[in-house]
Protein backbone atom coordinates (compact mmCIF):
# COMPACT_ATOMS: atom_id res chain seq x y z
CA UNK A 1 0.00 0.00 0.00
CA UNK A 2 1.03 3.07 -0.72
CA UNK A 3 0.99 6.25 1.84
CA UNK A 4 0.58 9.34 0.17
CA UNK A 5 1.32 11.14 3.95
CA UNK A 6 5.08 9.40 3.46
CA UNK A 7 5.91 8.83 0.15
CA UNK A 8 7.67 11.09 -1.93
CA UNK A 9 6.56 12.41 -5.71
CA UNK A 10 8.39 11.58 -8.43
CA UNK A 11 8.52 12.58 -11.96
CA UNK A 12 8.31 10.03 -14.91
CA UNK A 13 7.66 10.27 -18.59
CA UNK A 14 5.65 7.12 -20.18
CA UNK A 15 5.20 6.08 -23.83
CA UNK A 16 1.78 4.74 -25.07
CA UNK A 17 0.66 2.84 -28.17
CA UNK A 18 -1.60 1.05 -29.80
CA UNK A 19 -2.33 -0.90 -32.96
CA UNK A 20 -5.21 -3.34 -32.22
CA UNK A 21 -9.08 -1.79 -32.87
CA UNK A 22 -10.11 1.86 -31.68
CA UNK A 23 -6.36 2.84 -31.17
CA UNK A 24 -6.73 6.17 -29.85
CA UNK A 25 -9.47 5.10 -27.53
CA UNK A 26 -7.32 2.18 -26.13
CA UNK A 27 -4.49 4.93 -25.77
CA UNK A 28 -6.93 7.41 -23.81
CA UNK A 29 -8.19 4.63 -21.87
CA UNK A 30 -4.21 3.99 -20.35
CA UNK A 31 -4.23 7.34 -19.91
CA UNK A 32 -6.61 8.17 -17.80
CA UNK A 33 -6.24 5.03 -16.01
CA UNK A 34 -2.95 6.56 -14.78
CA UNK A 35 -4.94 9.19 -12.56
CA UNK A 36 -7.80 6.16 -11.70
CA UNK A 37 -5.82 5.30 -8.48
CA UNK A 38 -5.05 8.39 -7.51
CA UNK A 39 -1.20 8.13 -6.91
CA UNK A 40 -0.38 9.81 -10.32
CA UNK A 41 -1.31 13.22 -11.76
CA UNK A 42 -1.06 13.73 -15.44
CA UNK A 43 1.03 17.14 -16.05
CA UNK A 44 1.61 16.53 -19.64
CA UNK A 45 0.46 15.07 -22.76
CA UNK A 46 2.15 14.89 -26.47
CA UNK A 47 0.25 14.89 -29.86
CA UNK A 48 -1.05 11.52 -30.93
CA UNK A 49 0.73 10.22 -33.70
CA UNK A 50 0.37 7.30 -37.07
CA UNK A 51 3.29 5.36 -36.56
CA UNK A 52 4.77 2.68 -38.87
CA UNK A 53 5.66 -0.24 -36.91
CA UNK A 54 9.15 -0.64 -35.81
CA UNK A 55 11.19 -4.15 -34.89
CA UNK A 56 8.41 -6.60 -35.76
CA UNK A 57 7.27 -4.65 -38.71
CA UNK A 58 4.55 -7.57 -40.41
CA UNK A 59 1.46 -5.70 -38.44
CA UNK A 60 -0.54 -2.89 -38.67
CA UNK A 61 0.58 1.38 -37.93
CA UNK A 62 0.51 2.30 -34.19
CA UNK A 63 -1.29 5.09 -32.50
CA UNK A 64 1.92 6.42 -30.38
CA UNK A 65 1.82 9.09 -27.50
CA UNK A 66 3.74 10.14 -24.03
CA UNK A 67 2.56 11.33 -20.98
CA UNK A 68 4.46 13.29 -17.89
CA UNK A 69 2.93 12.41 -14.35
CA UNK A 70 3.91 13.15 -10.51
CA UNK A 71 3.24 9.99 -9.09
CA UNK A 72 4.05 8.54 -5.52
CA UNK A 73 4.47 5.03 -6.50
CA UNK A 74 8.14 3.74 -6.85
CA UNK A 75 8.80 2.24 -10.26
CA UNK A 76 7.91 -1.21 -9.63
CA UNK A 77 4.40 -0.39 -7.84
CA UNK A 78 3.90 2.00 -11.16
CA UNK A 79 4.58 -1.01 -13.36
CA UNK A 80 1.76 -3.36 -11.41
CA UNK A 81 -1.03 -0.80 -12.32
CA UNK A 82 0.22 -0.20 -15.99
CA UNK A 83 -0.31 -3.66 -16.06
CA UNK A 84 -3.41 -3.73 -14.54
CA UNK A 85 -4.09 -1.18 -16.96
CA UNK A 86 -3.10 -2.83 -19.96
CA UNK A 87 -5.22 -6.16 -18.75
CA UNK A 88 -8.24 -3.42 -18.44
CA UNK A 89 -8.31 -2.52 -21.75
CA UNK A 90 -8.13 -6.13 -23.49
CA UNK A 91 -3.99 -6.56 -23.39
CA UNK A 92 -3.22 -10.27 -24.39
CA UNK A 93 0.67 -10.78 -23.14
CA UNK A 94 0.72 -14.22 -24.81
CA UNK A 95 1.29 -12.46 -28.58
CA UNK A 96 4.40 -12.65 -30.56
CA UNK A 97 6.91 -10.25 -28.95
CA UNK A 98 7.34 -6.62 -30.49
CA UNK A 99 3.26 -7.84 -31.93
CA UNK A 100 0.58 -6.22 -32.05
CA UNK A 101 -1.10 -4.93 -28.91
CA UNK A 102 -4.94 -2.94 -27.74
CA UNK A 103 -2.59 -0.85 -25.20
CA UNK A 104 1.29 -0.43 -24.29
CA UNK A 105 2.44 1.74 -21.61
CA UNK A 106 6.16 1.72 -20.92
CA UNK A 107 7.66 3.61 -18.44
CA UNK A 108 10.59 5.39 -19.97
CA UNK A 109 12.37 7.95 -17.43
CA UNK A 110 11.72 7.70 -13.93
CA UNK A 111 13.65 10.54 -12.10
CA UNK A 112 17.13 10.05 -13.10
CA UNK A 113 16.85 6.54 -11.74
CA UNK A 114 18.72 3.35 -13.52
CA UNK A 115 17.76 0.20 -12.76
CA UNK A 116 18.38 -3.58 -14.30
CA UNK A 117 15.94 -5.73 -12.91
CA UNK A 118 14.00 -8.97 -14.91
CA UNK A 119 10.66 -6.98 -14.38
CA UNK A 120 12.02 -3.32 -15.65
CA UNK A 121 14.75 -1.65 -17.19
CA UNK A 122 15.33 2.36 -16.87
CA UNK A 123 15.75 4.12 -18.71
CA UNK A 124 13.92 2.31 -21.32
CA UNK A 125 16.78 0.72 -23.47
CA UNK A 126 15.47 0.85 -26.67
CA UNK A 127 13.84 4.95 -26.52
CA UNK A 128 16.70 6.61 -27.42
CA UNK A 129 16.21 4.97 -31.10
CA UNK A 130 12.68 5.32 -31.68
CA UNK A 131 10.73 7.81 -33.12
CA UNK A 132 7.95 7.40 -31.90
CA UNK A 133 8.90 7.28 -28.06
CA UNK A 134 11.01 10.83 -28.95
CA UNK A 135 8.77 12.78 -30.90
CA UNK A 136 6.56 12.61 -28.27
CA UNK A 137 8.35 13.19 -25.88
CA UNK A 138 9.47 16.67 -27.57
CA UNK A 139 5.89 17.78 -27.90
CA UNK A 140 5.90 17.75 -23.89
CA UNK A 141 9.32 18.93 -23.31
CA UNK A 142 12.14 19.23 -25.05
CA UNK A 143 14.92 19.57 -22.81
CA UNK A 144 14.06 16.45 -20.52
CA UNK A 145 17.00 14.44 -20.07
CA UNK A 146 18.07 10.89 -21.20
CA UNK A 147 19.60 9.68 -18.01
CA UNK A 148 22.53 7.22 -19.35
CA UNK A 149 23.44 9.50 -22.02
CA UNK A 150 23.01 12.95 -20.31
CA UNK A 151 21.15 14.80 -23.76
CA UNK A 152 18.19 15.87 -23.99
CA UNK A 153 15.09 14.21 -26.07
CA UNK A 154 15.48 16.45 -28.70
CA UNK A 155 19.34 15.80 -29.16
CA UNK A 156 18.36 12.47 -29.07
CA UNK A 157 15.60 12.72 -32.01
CA UNK A 158 17.72 14.81 -34.32
CA UNK A 159 20.21 11.82 -34.30
CA UNK A 160 17.97 8.54 -34.71
CA UNK A 161 17.98 7.67 -38.32
CA UNK A 162 14.09 7.90 -39.56
CA UNK A 163 14.57 6.63 -42.99
CA UNK A 164 12.53 3.61 -41.76
CA UNK A 165 10.54 5.23 -38.77
CA UNK A 166 7.62 6.70 -40.52
CA UNK A 167 5.50 9.15 -38.16
CA UNK A 168 2.43 11.18 -39.09
CA UNK A 169 0.62 13.50 -36.94
CA UNK A 170 -2.39 12.07 -36.02
CA UNK A 171 -5.73 14.37 -37.72
N1 LIG B 1 5.85 -0.91 -29.92
C1 LIG B 1 6.54 -2.02 -29.99
C2 LIG B 1 7.16 -2.50 -31.21
N2 LIG B 1 7.04 -1.63 -32.30
N3 LIG B 1 6.27 0.34 -33.32
C3 LIG B 1 5.60 1.50 -33.24
N4 LIG B 1 5.53 2.29 -34.29
N5 LIG B 1 5.00 1.89 -32.08
C4 LIG B 1 5.03 1.13 -30.95
O1 LIG B 1 4.47 1.52 -29.90
C5 LIG B 1 5.74 -0.11 -31.02
C6 LIG B 1 6.35 -0.47 -32.23
C7 LIG B 1 6.73 -2.86 -28.79
O2 LIG B 1 6.20 -2.34 -27.68
MG1 LIG C 1 6.61 -1.22 -25.83
MG1 LIG D 1 5.38 -2.66 -22.72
Amino acid sequence: MVNPAVSEKHRAWISIGSNMGDKIGHCRIGMKGLEASGHSVITGVSRFYRTAPVDYTDQEWFVNAAVQIETRLDPCALLKEIHAIEKGAGRDRAGVRFGPRTLDMDILIFDQVLLKTSELTLPHPRMHKRRFVLQPLCDIDPTILHPVFEKTVQELLNAVDDSDQELVLYQ
